[in-house]
């Protein structure tokens, strides 16, 4: 086995380094760690990660002799594969894996697997409801925040794994192989990493990289990209629309979500009796349904989930009402076409938090998105004067820039009235200013619940 040749580099200590590192140590593999973050506190990793303590950390970056030292390199989602020092591994003969690829070849049993721009978190979450109601042994991990790698080992052949994966994660892949996977749709994200479109939607359609007619992919009938790689797709396919019948596939009509296979039309349910709002919500659950139905659940087994299910957190998650203005949580609309959905989800006259870390989008279709409802754009972060700029030329001057998302959360509260809406819902991500979207969806709930009625 190509791990046991030479020393395994995980790079990055984050949850994915952590989580491969540990997968190595257990399966006995020679592991360095890697950070290319030179103030980080060793003693601390160590502290916290005591189980690591025997494993080597290199900060900063590799000497030449210590780039000729392994076999495989396994790099964390955050890690571009284009980074020059992943580059020059390569050049030495080091095999480049992401975390999921180390994980997909410890991990045992089917793998489903969903990727897509928007809407991942839900139909991975929705979908690992619908398993664990027919299976027994289901772990859902990912983009979602659970390694896949800290699962991987524990699998049996009678293991689900439900797994949310991103651009990021596809990027490095080589034997990657879900049972059934889905692209959900594709716009534009992360273009700051994949340089172009072009690359980007690359990275999405390798989830099917090395899939075949045996296997499936679920598609959306209404993104143009995907309805034409459909001719190209390696798996059969399955496509859903929430937007016109189909002869073959699941698809949205007259409020009721339905299932036409095999010359039958079957009513699944009416999105009446669904705890999820707007119409990518009603994608996302035609997206499971689609890849449970795949895997053999049965419709009655997915609907009893269907009925119960509730949003996840950070996605559109209603916080609380203070003196009639209803808060909302959207920090996971961490890019444009998200934030369309955050805006178009809300009923009420709105004061709009957006802005963050810089990853080359454009705003327009955001604030024509806006539709009237945004009283006030309150600005936060790096993009602050790019959204301000876009906003203005589109003719929407109330604009409002703030320093923090706490000064941003004071101005909205002081100036909304009863009956209105205030919603964090960035179109950016959070870095530079947090951690993550979790953290700064987390830190808003508690500024919220901190107001003073
Ligand atoms: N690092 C380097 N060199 C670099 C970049 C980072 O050494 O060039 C180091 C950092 O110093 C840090 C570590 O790598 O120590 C961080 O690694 P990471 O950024 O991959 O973070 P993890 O904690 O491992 O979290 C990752 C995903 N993060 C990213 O994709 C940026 C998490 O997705 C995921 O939940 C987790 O693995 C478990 O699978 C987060 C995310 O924002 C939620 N994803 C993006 C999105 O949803 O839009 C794709």
């Amino acid at each position: 086995m190509i791990l046991d040749e030479k020393q395994v580099l995980v790079i990055g200590t984050g949850k994915s380094g952590v989580a491969a590192a540990r997968l190595l140590l257990q399966e006995h593999k020679n592991v360095v760690l890697f950070d290319g973050n030179r103030e980080l506190d060793t003693d601390k990793f160590y502290e916290k990660e005591p189980e690591l303590k025997d494993v080597p950390l290199i900060l900063g970056e590799l000497t030449p002799e210590q780039m000729k030292l392994f076999s495989v390199a396994v790099i964390s989602p955050g890690v571009p594969s284009d980074l020059p020092m992943v580059e020059a591994l390569r050049r030495n003969g080091t095999v480049i894996w992401g975390e999921i690829e180390l994980a997909y070849c410890f991990g045992k049993g089917s793998l489903l697997a969903i990727t897509g721009t928007n809407g991942k978190t839900t139909t991975t979450a929705l979908l690992g409801e619908i398993m664990k109601n027919y299976c027994s042994d289901v772990r859902v991990v990912g983009n979602i925040g659970i390694p896949y790698t800290s699962v991987a080992a524990e699998e049996t052949d009678e293991t689900v794994t439900v797994a949310e994966i991103s651009s990021f994660q596809l990027e490095t892949i080589c034997d990657f192989r879900p049972k059934i996977s889905a692209i959900l749709n594709i716009t534009p994200d992360h273009l700051d990493r994949h340089h172009t479109m072009e690359c980007y939607i690359h990275a999405k359609e390798k989830i099917t990289l090395n899939q075949d007619k045996s296997d499936t992919c679920v598609l959306n009938y209404e993104d143009e990209v995907l309805r034409k790689f459909a001719q190209d797709c390696p798996a059969k396919v399955v496509f859903f629309s929430s937007a016109r019948r189909l002869e073959e596939g699941f698809y949205l009509q007259d409020g009721e979500i339905r299932y036409a296979h095999s010359q039958k039309d079957d009513l699944v349910i009416p999105v009446s009796e669904l705890n999820l709002l707007g119409r990518h919500n009603y994608e996302n659950v035609m997206a499971a349904c689609a890849m449970a139905v795949s895997f053999g659940v049965p419709m009655e087994k997915i609907v009893e989930v269907l009925r119960r299910f509730t949003a996840v957190e950070h996605r559109i998650e209603y916080v609380t009402e203070k003196r009639g203005v209803r808060f909302y949580n959207d920090s996971k609309g961490t890019n444009p076409d998200a934030a369309i959905q955050g805006i178009r989800a809300m009923e009420r006259p709105t004061l709009l938090i957006g802005g963050g870390y810089d990853k080359h989008s454009e705003y327009d279709e955001w604030i024509e998105a806006f539709d009237g409802k945004v009283k006030a754009l309150v600005l936060i972060g790096q993009t602050a004067e790019k959204i301000r700029d876009c906003a203005q030329k589109h003719n929407f001057t109330a604009t409002v820039l703030c320093d923090s998302l706490e000064e941003a959360v004071d101005y909205c509260y002081s100036h909304a009235e009863s009956g209105d809406a205030v919603l964090l819902s960035p179109a950016c991500a959070s870095w530079g200013m947090f951690p993550n979207y979790e953290e700064r969806g987390r830190i808003f709930k508690e500024i919220v619940r901190s107001l003073k009625e």
